[in-house]
């Protein structure tokens, strides 16, 4: 009744910023991302008769603010499986946690793998997205390697490889420039948005266009056209946050030395853009032959504390289940 999963954190190039009305934490829109294989999230599960409830920590530290998400997931891996037990989980990041660097999503990507092989489940691809996405928005995604697609469908989601990782060889450049856990998280930071920004309906309404402007570029192995849309739906989405009352500010000084320093190297030939989510770390996309170049701009960056390259990553996985 234990097992252990692995799953890499992912990032967004068409990104998902609010909910719908309905309950299960679907997402007001799809999104479009690349998973980052340089980084990852590994987490076991076991459950077992002696516990009374579930306990979760997250780098060796219990996390007690996880536990509700986390139990809500095991809840539906314990209906499927026909069972009350309760499960102690561990989770180790090998990449900072909560400063937007998507450690939810590879974290209940693996919960969810690692819950349903501790518990024999082999689950309908699915029902496996459903309970990932319950626990965060983001973590379908990263049950898939390479570019991955996720689309509203009916009363669900789906979520899909687009393109494997060896299949256009890209890789992310993440500048770090803050540590600390960001002040608003995702989820109450898009509640406020959809309630108070006035480009919130914007930023739904013209959603599906960039979408499938993405997957065309990405079709056609097309960086420039990619580049383009990717820096406008970061650039829309952060309108939406900075609209938000209060405001959200996600930025750094550094975010914006970052920004302007990759538009800069574009303009001089180099094949990057840039990305931003819900902190202030700056993601630079590049076709990997740049990534050199590209890391050694943004590490000179003032403020700019350090930088981690990756390629992009293969799917998440059972790394071992006892029984
Ligand atoms: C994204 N973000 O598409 C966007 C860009 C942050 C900014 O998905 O509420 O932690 O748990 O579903 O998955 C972060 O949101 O939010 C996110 P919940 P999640 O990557």
């Amino acid at each position: 009744m234990r097992a252990s999963a692995v799953a890499h954190p992912n990032v967004a190039l068409i990104k998902y910023w609010g909910k719908r009305a309905a309950a299960g934490n679907l997402p007001a829109t799809g999104s479009l991302s690349v998973t980052l294989g340089g980084m990852q999230t590994q987490t076991t599960v076991q459950f077992s008769a002696g516990l009374a409830a579930d306990e979760v920590s997250l780098n060796g530290v219990v996390d007690a603010g996880a536990s509700a998400r986390v139990t809500t997931c095991l809840d539906m891996l314990r209906a499927d499986a026909g069972t009350q037990l309760r499960a102690r989980v561990e989770s180790w990041n090998d990449f900072p946690t909560g400063a937007g660097l998507a450690s939810s999503a590879s974290g209940f990507a693996a919960l969810a793998l690692a819950g349903a092989a501790a518990l024999g489940l082999e689950p309908e691809p699915s029902r496996l997205q459903e309970v990932a996405r319950v626990g965060s928005g983001s973590a379908p995604r990263s049950l898939f390697g390479g570019f991955v697609q996720l689309r509203n469908q009916g009363e669900g989601t789906v979520c899909e490889p687009l393109l494997g990782p060896a299949e256009w060889p890209v890789s992310v450049v993440v500048a770090i420039t803050r540590l600390e856990a960001k002040e608003t998280g995702s989820r109450p930071g898009m509640r406020l948005s959809e309630a108070t920004s006035p480009c919130y309906p914007v930023w739904v309404e013209t959603h599906e266009a960039d979408i499938q402007r993405a997957l065309q570029c990405i079709a056609e192995r097309d960086f420039t056209g990619l580049a383009e849309v990717s820096e406008h739906s970061c650039l829309k989405m952060h309108a939406v946050m900075m609209t938000s009352r209060p405001p959200l500010m996600y930025w750094s000084p550094a975010t914006l030395a970052c920004i302007l320093a990759i538009q800069a190297l574009r303009a001089e030939g180099v094949p990057v853009f840039f990305t931003v989510d819900a902190g202030p770390q700056i993601k630079a996309v590049c076709l990997s032959e740049a990534s050199g170049r590209v890391e050694q701009v943004l590490s000179a960056i003032p403020g700019v504390l350090r930088t981690v390259s990756s390629p992009l990553g293969e799917a998440a996985r059972v790394t071992q289940r006892d029984a």
